[in-house]
């Protein structure tokens, strides 16, 4: 059979799908269904032993790595190949949906199951594989389990990183967990190619009314712990005239890197998204406040700019209000450009199989912005309903869902070499 009509199949997908969102699943009031598996917690163990059990279904000879990298092989009909690897991400932030990651995890079992079903070998073997902590939400930085996997990070380190919330140290979550894996990292081989697909986690898609998105790239990240330090003291005795107040210049951080970005406008943009006061009373004016500041931009001389800007702004409220301002850097990626070629595959593949499609920059990082130093990488976008993400509301249409599997299944065939025998 021509395999330009092989398609996957959607119920099948969307079964493991909704089997998978209910490992750590959150209801909400509306009746949203969502994820809570923050990285190398037990709801984590459990989604991993579930997309764990699913390769060895499919007969993947399955590899874990040092830092929990887990990666399921198909084998190819040139066992020397390397191999055409589809991945994303399984872990969640507290508050995640149903496809953020998940759909390009099971969208690549899925491709591999619909070439079982039909008996398509593949010249260069197909790899499926989660990449540990991408979210960053418990641990930092985020993609950490791929920027590892391409050698952007040493495992020592990594095995150090200590979480925001517990202090717990990533190495002994992975040992706990029982997926500190015996595989080395970085990765022996680079994989011949790599392809993600995933939601696009914001409005555009929908607001212009396309269905796959040829992502362009990933814009870059920098993500700050900063920790302001006062004078704790009684919030009725104490002069306005001689406060050092924390909490004053958090809020003061707050809006001030919101002025940023909406000066710069363009594709600035600027989030407080953890804010913790010491000792967080409602009587005492507070010693300490730590807070994060997620500065974003598809341009590195402008987010350069903006992380001058803050910068400026921190030395400034510490001089103000008689504070110390310490600043951590906890995440830091430059822009990330894919190949015209992928691009241009994607673009193709979707339009032949008559979806609409739009070539678009990625606001969200992800694995594929690692695996981009390694070797040729793709992604492909479907809509995500509201544009919402990061949001137990996150939601993907069933037909959206099969129109960015199918895309995966064609640009993967195009990557690894199609026959018509199987492998057994
Ligand atoms: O923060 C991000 O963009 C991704 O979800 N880790
Ligand atoms: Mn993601
Ligand atoms: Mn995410």
């Amino acid at each position: 059979m021509s395999h330009a009509t092989l398609r996957i199949d959607g119920d099948r997908l969307w079964a493991r799908l909704e089997a998978l969102g209910e490992v750590g699943a959150v209801h909400g009031a509306a009746g949203e269904r969502g994820c809570a598996r923050l990285a190398l917690t037990d709801a984590d163990r459990e989604g991993r032993d579930l997309v764990l059990s699913w390769m060895h279904d499919l007969g993947l000879s399955v590899v874990v790595d040092a830092v929990g990298n887990v990666v399921g092989t198909r084998a190819g009909t040139n066992p020397q190949a390397a191999a055409v690897m589809v991945g994303s991400h399984i872990d969640t932030v507290r508050t995640g949906g149903r496809f953020d990651g998940n759909l390009g995890v099971l969208g690549g079992l899925e491709v591999i199951e619909t070439l079982e079903q039909h008996g398509v070998a593949t010249v260069h073997p197909i790899s499926v594989a989660y990449f540990t902590n991408e979210e960053g939400a418990r641990f930092q930085p985020d993609m950490l389990g791929s920027l590892v996997y391409v050698g952007g990070m040493a495992v020592e380190a990594a095995l150090d990183v200590r979480a925001a919330d517990d202090g717990a140290r990533l190495g002994d979550e992975l040992a706990r967990i029982g997926y500190a894996g015996p595989t080395p990292c970085p990765t022996a081989t680079a994989p011949h190619a790599y392809f993600e697909l995933h939601i696009e986690q914001g409005p555009v898609l929908e607001d212009q009314g396309f269905t796959i998105g040829a992502v362009t790239g990933v814009q870059g990240i920098s993500w700050t712990e900063v920790t302001v330090t006062g004078q704790s003291a009684h919030a009725g005795t104490t002069p306005m005239r001689l406060r050092r107040d924390p909490g004053f210049v958090a809020a003061a951080i707050t809006t001030g890197v919101r002025a940023i970005a909406t000066a710069m406008a363009g594709t600035q943009v600027a989030t407080v998204g953890r804010c913790e006061f010491h000792p967080n009373l409602v009587n005492v004016v507070p010693a300490t406040v730590t807070l994060t500041v997620d500065l974003r931009n598809t341009d590195e001389g402008l987010l350069q700019q903006a992380e001058e800007v803050f910068a400026a702004l921190c030395e400034q409220l510490a001089g103000e209000e008689g504070v110390t301002i310490e600043r951590r850097t906890l995440a830091r990626f430059q822009p990330v450009e894919f190949d015209e070629s992928m691009i241009g595959l994607v673009e193709s593949t979707a339009r032949a199989l008559g979806h609409t499609t739009m070539r678009m920059p990625s606001g969200a990082g992800h694995d594929a912005q690692m695996l981009a130093r390694v070797c040729p990488t793709g992604m492909i976008f479907v809509p995500s309903v509201d544009g919402l993400s990061h949001n137990i509301a996150e939601y993907t249409t069933p037909a959206d869902v099969v129109a960015g599997a199918d895309v995966l299944l064609q640009v993967v065939l195009a990557a690894a070499g199609a026959h018509s025998a199987a492998v057994h």
